[in-house]
């Protein structure tokens, strides 16, 4: 798509367009959730040094979203508290995002992404952290951007998941992948291997259950380190993404309102399932803003079958 100097087709779905024709399915809609995806739609970073890339994403992003007159309160990856916006600038949506997902990937040029999750402030009360603590189940859409060989945004607004590519071209996102659905068993494993050693049990029964041929064609490996990268591939193949608790991580290494709430409702649109090994992401009550959750994503069968391993093993217990 790089560089082609094709007319536009007139007829493609640009991004602004597709949520501007979603907006007309919701009855009430008063369009300040289109003007906010169109205001999260121009969050490509270009950066000078790379390695502040993840401060300049996070600036950015406050930046953009807090001039859009959309959002009544932040929670990024990289502030320690919510980040209120002015009063008169004020709207109607919390924003949760990870400006840059996969930072340690940068330098070797491996695929990084950014993570986001909107949900809706119910009442007029000034905005603080309670209004921050909700519950996946209460997100009204979500999605993340993915920059690798190409640019990619795959969101959500409650009616499926759909993926559009950026034509650098005319600087539109166009859309090429309605209705994204994962397969519901894949053939791919994703988990840092690197930890064996302080898994427990039921993982390390699992994932020696995938290599094993005496119980079925062993799965395939793939684990880039990118949480974006991983989860866009297991969407497009199947399969299963797994970032476990450990003896060390006892609640894992991902945040749960801006990485694993976000992609566990993409998935659950898709028709994958997203655990914490006991319950459903989307039905955790989140406690504090940088809290950590195992996660369990991708295929609604490979989801299962794990989710079943661990039962075992915690029945036993
Ligand atoms: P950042 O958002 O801080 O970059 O960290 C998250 C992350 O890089 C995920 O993208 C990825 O899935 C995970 O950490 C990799 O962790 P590990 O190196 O422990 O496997």
């Amino acid at each position: 798509m790089a560089g082609s100097l094709q007319p536009l087709n007139s007829d493609c779905v640009t991004l602004t367009r597709f949520v501007l024709s979603e907006q007309k399915r919701a009855p009430h809609a008063t369009g300040e959730l289109t003007q906010l995806f169109g205001t999260v739609g121009q969050k490509n970073v270009q950066g000078e040094e790379v390695k502040k890339l993840d401060i300049l994403a996070n600036e950015l992003f406050i930046n953009m979203l807090s001039s859009s007159y959309t959002v009544a309160l932040l929670i990024s990856e990289e502030n320690e508290t919510v980040v209120e916006v002015e009063t008169e600038k004020r709207g109607k949506y919390i924003v949760a995002f990870d400006p840059l997902d996969g930072s340690s990937n940068i330098d070797c040029l491996v695929s990084i992404g950014s993570i986001f999750a909107i949900m809706k402030k119910e009442d007029n009360s000034i905005p603080s952290l309670k209004d921050a603590l909700k519950p996946g189940n209460t997100v009204v859409a979500a999605g993340y951007a993915l920059y690798g060989s190409a640019t990619m945004m795959v969101i959500s607004l409650g009616t499926g998941v759909h993926g559009f590519m950026l034509d650098p071209s005319i600087g539109e996102f166009i859309l090429t992948d309605r209705n994204l659905r994962v397969p519901p068993r894949g053939k791919i494993y994703s988990i840092n291997e690197g930890y064996t050693h302080i898994w427990d049990d039921a993982i390390k029964e699992y994932i020696q259950k995938k290599k094993d041929p005496k119980q079925g064609k062993p799965y395939n490996a793939r684990y880039v380190g990118s949480m974006v990268a991983d989860v866009h591939r297991t969407f497009k193949y199947g399969g299963i993404f797994i970032y476990p608790a450990t003896k060390e991580s006892p609640n894992g290494k991902l945040r749960l309102l801006y990485e694993c709430i976000p992609m566990a409702y993409l998935m659950t649109q898709a028709g994958g399932l997203a655990s914490n090994g006991k319950i459903s992401i989307l039905d955790v009550q989140p406690e504090e803003l940088h809290q950590r959750s195992p996660i369990f994503l991708g295929s609604k069968e490979d989801v299962e079958e794990v989710l079943e391993i661990i039962k075992k093993h915690s029945n036993k217990k």
